[in-house]
């Protein structure tokens, strides 16, 4: 501390910059690629790591830690405590058990509902003006779940979603039609998981929509080859897992861009899981799936009022119901 002579004339810190804090929750494969990801694009002041399991914790932030001198300086702790949540800004939460020889994914919810009893309140108490943003799956389950036992208001509870999905989904058409993944505008909606559904109507590159400049140019498309991108997103997560045993890069590029989106206030869209009852006809219940959203410092700031066809409206309801019968067998 006394390496520095001090100035006389040095300003005093600036009150208005504020101190940004992230923690995420379990530090496994999930939680450090997010962590990492966070890191190297400069996104706050303080990232946070909790875990179960105290060596991996203290062996992750200490790894972390000798990276300082290639990183923007930002304070990494970890603890088994919550307490040293206090004051996030964002909860991302990763944690979860893992799935043992033969268990039912039923029974999975179920271990991991109860995971969730002993975290979410904690970050509650400890961060009430946070964001959580929930990444452990089932996704759709845990952040209705996490909205229940918080307390918070919908827009501060958050899943990830088919972000992920989309940004696979750009990939591959960007791929098929070799342009840039980032021109290309697509959303994948509903629930992260099998009946995820493929808005085909609102796909465009560099603002022009894909369907109908096809159809205008008499340019014949195949509905079946469309399937098949959609059917390639659903087996990608399968595919990485089968392949390396988990997947970390793509969540952890999707999550940080949440991140960034929520702390900095950018006002992106994103399709994120969000309390979607009553739109699009959805009235079975209190249900949370993937939505385009607009996200900023506030949370959730309002859902795209996107075109949907017929078709891809009824596959969204029946999207919600599968979630819905998921929810209704936990007996909450
Ligand atoms: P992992 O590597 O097993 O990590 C889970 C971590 O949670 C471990 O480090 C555990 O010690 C920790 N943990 C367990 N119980 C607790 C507790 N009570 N408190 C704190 N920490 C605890 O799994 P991985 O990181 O690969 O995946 C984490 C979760 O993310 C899983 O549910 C995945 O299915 C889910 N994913 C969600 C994605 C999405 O798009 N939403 C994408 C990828 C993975």
């Amino acid at each position: 501390r006394a390496f520095f002579k001090p100035i006389q004339s040095a300003a005093p810190p600036s009150p208005t910059k504020r101190h940004s804090k992230i923690s995420v929750i379990g530090a496994g494969n999930v939680g450090m690629a997010i962590a990492q990801t966070i890191l190297t694009q400069d996104l706050v002041d303080e990232l946070v790591l909790v875990d179960a399991n105290p060596d991996k914790l203290r062996g992750e932030m200490l790894d972390l830690q000798h990276a300082a001198a290639f990183l923007p300086r930002t304070k990494i702790i970890a603890s088994v405590d919550y307490a040293v949540t206090a004051g996030s800004d964002l909860c991302i939460i990763t944690a979860g058990a893992r799935q043992i020889a033969g268990e039912s994914r039923l029974n999975l919810l179920h271990r991991n509902v109860a995971l969730f009893r002993n975290i979410i309140p904690k970050l509650a108490h400890y961060s009430r003006d946070s964001i959580l943003l929930i990444v452990s799956n089932p996704v759709d389950v845990l952040t209705y779940i996490s909205w229940k036992l918080s307390g918070f208001p919908s827009n501060r509870v958050i899943g990830s979603g088919t972000n992920l999905d989309s940004s696979r989904f750009r990939f591959l058409i960007a791929d098929h039609l070799d342009v840039n993944a980032q021109d290309v505008q697509a959303y994948i909606v509903g629930e992260h998981g099998d009946s995820s559904v493929a808005l085909w109507s609102s796909i465009s590159v560099g603002g022009v929509p894909v369907l109908s400049f096809l159809e205008k140019q008499q340019i014949p498309y195949e509905k079946q080859t469309l399937e098949n991108i959609h059917k390639e997103v659903i087996e990608s997560a399968y595919e990485v897992i089968s392949l390396k045993g988990y997947t970390s890069w793509a969540i952890g590029y999707s999550v940080a861009s949440l991140a960034r989106s929520l702390l900095r206030d950018q006002r992106k869209i994103h399709p994120v899981s969000v309390l979607s009852k009553g739109l699009y006809g959805i009235d079975g219940g209190e249900v949370f799936l993937s939505l385009p959203a607009q996200l900023g410092r506030g949370g959730v700031l309002g859902v795209t009022n996107v075109h949907l066809t017929d078709e891809e409206a009824q596959r969204l309801r029946d999207s919600a119901k599968t979630i819905l019968e998921v929810q209704s067998q936990l007996g909450l």
